[in-house]
């Protein structure tokens, strides 16, 4: 039985060898990312049993991308290949302060070319989480109907559904993201949102106000990120306020939310307390941020344990 499993769109991503506008920029390297990718990486770090389901384009960055994969110790037998659909690529600017413009080139994701059948069912029946992000809907028709279909089998098989809003304003305006993601609500056991987010799709930030809507809603479990301010839980009756964890440094703030996730979905399935599991998270996302790439900050059990003082580690 695998602890999460995801479905989503890898990109290649070609982080900036310098800071600064991207239009002077020359030298760029080549990485990987994709929100839910991420998130399977983050918690396949962290220990979970995950696995990974896309298309990607037969070419050489869609055989890279299945490499990273499996290096990651994530399961990719749900990864599948097409022709003349070249696999997506995101080009990222990064600012000296660490913030981040994405420029995507996924007008033609393979994503698109999926269809429902060819979500394996089997591999759902078998999964305790299916995390589900607003990032893949976006994509086109073909790629909603493939996210409606994954939220179908995961509710036939009683898996819970985690999401995350992931509200990307390049791939849609705020008013289809708002239809499409309200409607998904009364179908997540977890949510895990930026207040931000919260705010285009039901029109409240206040996480007070988040989760008064979401009780009513029946989502059982719920964890708010407020970036800088740390982050709001709510589970069994039980609302809390995490204190931020200061970062060493920022470098490049992309992925941070999806370490954060990975956290909070550790904590779940281990049954930690609320407060220890907001923690775990908040920390993770502080340390997303102190290294370049999507997922190259994502730590593991043991790198978040020393940053929380449990562990020391004699290196030399
Ligand atoms: O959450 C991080 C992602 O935004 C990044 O890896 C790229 O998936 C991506 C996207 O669509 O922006």
């Amino acid at each position: 039985m695998k602890d999460i499993i995801t479905l989503g769109e890898a990109m290649v991503v070609f982080n900036p060898a310098s800071t600064g506008p991207m239009k002077f920029v020359n030298g760029f390297h080549k990485t990987i990312g994709g929100a839910e990718l991420n998130l399977a990486i983050g918690c396949a770090r962290l220990g979970l049993d995950t696995g990974y389901i896309t298309r990607l384009g037969n070419d050489e960055f869609g055989k890279s991308i299945r490499n990273f994969v499996r290096g990651e110790g994530i399961d990719a037998s749900e990864i599948d290949f097409i022709d003349h659909y070249p696999t997506s690529i995101n080009f990222k600017e990064i600012m000296e302060d660490g913030s981040v413009r994405t420029f995507y080139y996924r007008d033609k994701s393979p994503t698109l070319s999926m269809t429902p059948d060819v979500l394996n069912e089997s591999y759902f029946k078998n999964a305790k989480i299916l995390h589900l992000t607003g990032i893949f809907p976006a994509i086109g028709e073909g790629a909603l109907k493939v996210w409606k279909q994954a939220i179908h089998l995961a509710k036939k098989h009683g898996v819970k559904i985690s999401f995350d809003p992931n509200i990307r304003l390049k791939m849609w305006s705020k008013e289809q993201a708002r239809k499409v993601l309200l409607e998904i609500l009364p179908d997540v056991d977890i949510l895990l949102a930026g207040d931000e987010e919260m705010d285009i799709i039901i029109g409240k930030r206040d996480p007070v106000d988040i989760i008064e809507t979401c009780k009513e809603l029946g989502i059982p479990y719920v964890a708010i990120k407020q970036g800088e301010n740390g982050s709001v839980g709510y589970s069994q009756g039980e609302t809390m306020k995490a204190a931020p964890v200061k970062a060493s440094k920022v470098v490049d703030t992309v992925g941070a939310g999806d370490g954060f996730n990975a956290g909070i979905l550790y904590g779940y399935l281990h049954d930690w307390s609320l407060e220890r599991t907001l923690t775990f998270g908040n920390t993770i996302g502080s340390m997303v941020v102190g290294i370049t790439g999507d997922n190259e900050g994502l730590p593991y059990y043991e790198d978040v344990q020393e940053r929380l003082g449990e562990i020391e580690r004699i290196e030399r």
